[in-house]
């Protein structure tokens, strides 16, 4: 399995976030990346390749230009008005408030972040444009002919949708690899998100196209975050009609119940015949995660990597959440090995 990894991602590190009415240390930090680093050393994957840069193409092929142009240039915007630590959202436009995009950056926090967890710092956009790198370099690996890579992705992405950041993601990594492959010939791509959160980015992105199914298992939005997405009668729309597939999970999901859900999801994704699959690979499905209500022992990983590799397709692993850093290597590892191994 080749793998793939940018430090520059590390720069990305933002101090704190809003959790239950008090700022608390940022979950999403570098040290997640450091904790799968050194179980891949440790387990004996290859030295990570450091990706290309394929200009801003392949993150154009999936976000809107003003969008990108939002996130490339907010942190400057912001430090202008004086600001010295994060910029944050403090407004959102909901519905009853209009629909008319300001020009402050205040104004545009609120229009393009959906909520509160996913600020701006300095090292922002060079982080998530290597992210970006990174994913599109793993997708050329596969389409080239490697059976398999990971690209260790950092900050994650599957809450990104065209234009929205949020769930401390600002571009959608996976989405990024799907289109890749696609337009590296794959005539249909699948993207299995098995994040604890519903990947509502990539649901949107791909809402409306036949040519890539999303298929994810997450828990159910009348409990878990993100919320407002992610439930069993999204199935797509137009000639996206029947090509996203929700798998919502109670609270408390043990782990017969969530691979029993999985084999649900990959026999759709049997049946689509894709070319190659995406995988966004979250592990805060663990029982041990802060942000888990799921009861799924650590024996799924193996097993989740094994299922996969049964399937026989060339497979990219996007990294995208899990929280449990001292865990967090070991789980994603265990994954992977079962890919390896099976
Ligand atoms: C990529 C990814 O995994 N993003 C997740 C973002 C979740 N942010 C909000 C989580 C709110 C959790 N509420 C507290 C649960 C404590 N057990
Ligand atoms: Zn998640």
């Amino acid at each position: 399995m080749r793998v793939f990894f940018s430090p520059r991602q590390l720069a990305h590190a933002p101090a704190s976030e809003f959790s239950r009415g008090e700022m608390i240390a940022f979950r999403e930090c570098p040290v997640r990346a450091q904790s799968i680093l050194a179980a891949l050393a440790a387990a004996g994957f290859p030295a990570p390749e450091q990706p290309d840069d394929p200009g801003l193409a392949p993150v154009l092929a999936i976000h809107d230009g003003e969008y990108v142009d939002f996130l490339r240039t907010a942190w400057t915007r912001w430090r202008a008005g004086g600001a010295t630590v994060a910029a944050y959202p403090t407004a959102w436009p909901v519905p009853g408030i209009g629909e008319r995009r300001p020009d402050t950056v205040e104004g545009l926090l609120g229009w393009y972040i959906f909520d509160s967890g996913t600020p701006i710092v300095a090292e922002t956009w060079d982080a998530v444009k290597a992210g970006a790198d990174t994913a599109h370099a793993g997708a050329l690996a596969v389409a080239t002919g490697a059976r398999s890579a990971f690209a260790l992705c950092r900050p994650p992405g599957h809450h990104a949708a065209r234009a929205l950041a949020g769930g401390y993601c600002y571009l959608n990594n996976a989405a990024i690899a799907a289109q890749a492959l696609r337009d590296q010939g794959a005539g249909r791509v699948a993207i299995l998100d098995v994040d604890y959160h519903h990947g509502n980015g990539t649901q949107e992105i791909f809402y409306e196209r036949g040519d890539v199914l999303f298929v994810s298992l997450h828990a159910d939005p009348a409990f878990g975050y993100p919320y407002y997405t992610g439930y069993g009668d999204q199935s797509g729309r137009g000639a996206g009609e029947g090509t996203t597939l929700n798998l919502p999970l109670a609270a408390g999901t043990t782990e017969a119940e969530w691979l029993a859900a999985l084999d649900h999801g990959l026999g759709r994704l049997g049946d689509f015949a894709a070319d190659a699959v995406v995988v966004s690979l979250g592990v805060d499905t663990w029982e041990g995660d802060p942000l888990s209500h799921f009861k799924v022992s650590a024996r799924a990983f193996p097993a989740l990597g094994a299922r996969l590799a049964g399937l026989g397709l060339p497979t990219l692993f996007v990294m995208e959440g899990g929280y449990a850093t001292a865990e967090l290597g070991k789980n994603v590892v265990g994954v992977l090995s079962g890919f390896e191994d099976a």
